[in-house]
C-alpha cells in the first residue's frame, strides 16, 4: 500500500491522526516542549522557515548566522537554545527561521519531524518551508559540491521509505517540491565559489556496510563489488549518499510542508571512504548549504 500525500490548502501543517484531537495535552518529550507548559502559538506562530540538520553546533552557528544576516536585533551570539531541558536534540529561533538538529539517521529524524510538526500544528504555522542542510557522500562529484536532492532513493535506487507500523511494511512517497529544487537552483547561481548542482540523493541505514565503505569493523565485500555498486547508483543518476533523505521526503510530503534537501558532499566516494580532508576545510564546506539557504530565505523575505 502507498500512502497519498499531504493536501494543506489553507497552509497549515497536516497532521493525520485522529486520536491527537482528543489528548488534552500533548507532550513533546524530546523537545522539552509541551502544549500545557508552554505557549506554543507565541513561541513559534511566525515561523516560516524550518531547517534541520544533524549537528547541534552547526544548526547553532546557522541560527547565529541568520540572525546577522537577517539584521535581527541584539546579539546573535547569545541565542537560547530552546530545547535546552533535553540533551536530544538542540532548537535556535532567528526570526521566522528555526534551526533544529536532528541527530544521525533515520530512526533519531523521524522522532525529531513527528514532535517538530505536531509542534508547528499546534503553533498554527502556515506556509512553512522545511530544508534539511547536511552533509554526504559524493559519488562522481568533487569535495564540496552543494546536491541539491531530485529524488530521495532507498539502497535499492527506488524513490520510496518504508514504515514498519504495527506488524505491516508501508510504503511511503519520497518525493520532495520540484519547484524548491529550482527556486533553490537559482539561488546557487548568486554564488560563484563552489559548484551545485541537482541530482538523486541515496539514503541508508548505515555509514560504513550500508554505505559500500570497506573500512567499518565489518565487510564482507571486495573493492571491485563495492564500486560496480556505487557505479550502478551513479547510473541511477545518485550523486550523494546520506542517511536521513527519504524519511525526511516522506514524512514531511505526507504533512503538507514543501521540503528540500541540500547537502554538502565531504568526499567522492568512487575515491575512497575516509574523510580525510582537513578539520578547516571539513568547516568551511558544511557552511556551504547554509550559505545558499540564507539567500533562498533573504529572497523570499525580499531583503536580497
Ligand atoms: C550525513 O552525515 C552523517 C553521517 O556522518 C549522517 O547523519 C548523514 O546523513
Ligand atoms: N555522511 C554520510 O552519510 N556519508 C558520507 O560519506 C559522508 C557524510
Amino acid at each position: 500500500m502507498t500512502e497519498r500525500k499531504g493536501y494543506a490548502g489553507n497552509g497549515l501543517v497536516h497532521v493525520k491522526n485522529p486520536h491527537l484531537d482528543s489528548m488534552d495535552e500533548d507532550v513533546l518529550y524530546h523537545l522539552n516542549l509541551g502544549t500545557k507548559t508552554h505557549n506554543l502559538p507565541v513561541m513559534f506562530g511566525d515561523v516560516k522557515f524550518v531547517c534541520v540538520g544533524g549537528s547541534p553546533n552547526r544548526m547553532k552557528a546557522f541560527a547565529q548566522f541568520m540572525h546577522k544576516e537577517l539584521g535581527l536585533e541584539g546579539d546573535g551570539k547569545d541565542l537560547k537554545d530552546i530545547c535546552a531541558g533535553t540533551d536530544r536534540y538542540s532548537m535556535y529561533k532567528a526570526g521566522p527561521v528555526l534551526s533544529i538538529s536532528h541527530g544521525m539517521g533515520v530512526p533519531s529524524i523521524s522522532i525529531m519531524l513527528h514532535e517538530l510538526i505536531k509542534l508547528l500544528h499546534h503553533a498554527k504555522c502556515r506556509d512553512v518551508t522545511i530544508i534539511r542542510i547536511g552533509t554526504s557522500g559524493g559519488l562522481g562529484i568533487d569535495p564540496g559540491t552543494v546536491v541539491i536532492t531530485d529524488i530521495a532513493v532507498d539502497s535499492f535506487f527506488k524513490a520510496r521509505f518504508e514504515q514498519v507500523i504495527l506488524d505491516n511494511i508501508v510504503v511511503r512517497s519520497t518525493e520532495l517540491d520540484k519547484d524548491l529544487v529550482e527556486e533553490l537552483l537559482n539561488c546557487s547561481k548568486e554564488i560563484h565559489y563552489f559548484p551545485t548542482l541537482i541530482g538523486n540523493t541515496m539514503c541508508t541505514y548505515d555509514f560504513y556496510e550500508g554505505q559500500g565503505r570497506l573500512d567499518g569493523a565489518l565487510c564482507s565485500f571486495s573493492n571491485e563489488k563495492k564500486l560496480e555498486y556505487l557505479k550502478r547508483a551513479y547510473d541511477a543518476g545518485v550523486r550523494n549518499i546520506e542517511m536521513e533523505s527519504t524519511v525526511f521526503a516522506a514524512i514531511c510530503g505526507l504533512c503538507g510542508l514543501k521540503a528540500a534537501v541540500v547537502c554538502v558532499a565531504l568526499l567522492n566516494r568512487l575515491e575512497g571512504d575516509q574523510i580525510k580532508a582537513p578539520h578547516e576545510v571539513l568547516v568551511e564546506y558544511q557552511q556551504r548549504p547554509q550559505h545558499l539557504i540564507s539567500i533562498f530565505i533573504k529572497k523570499r523575505l525580499g531583503l536580497y
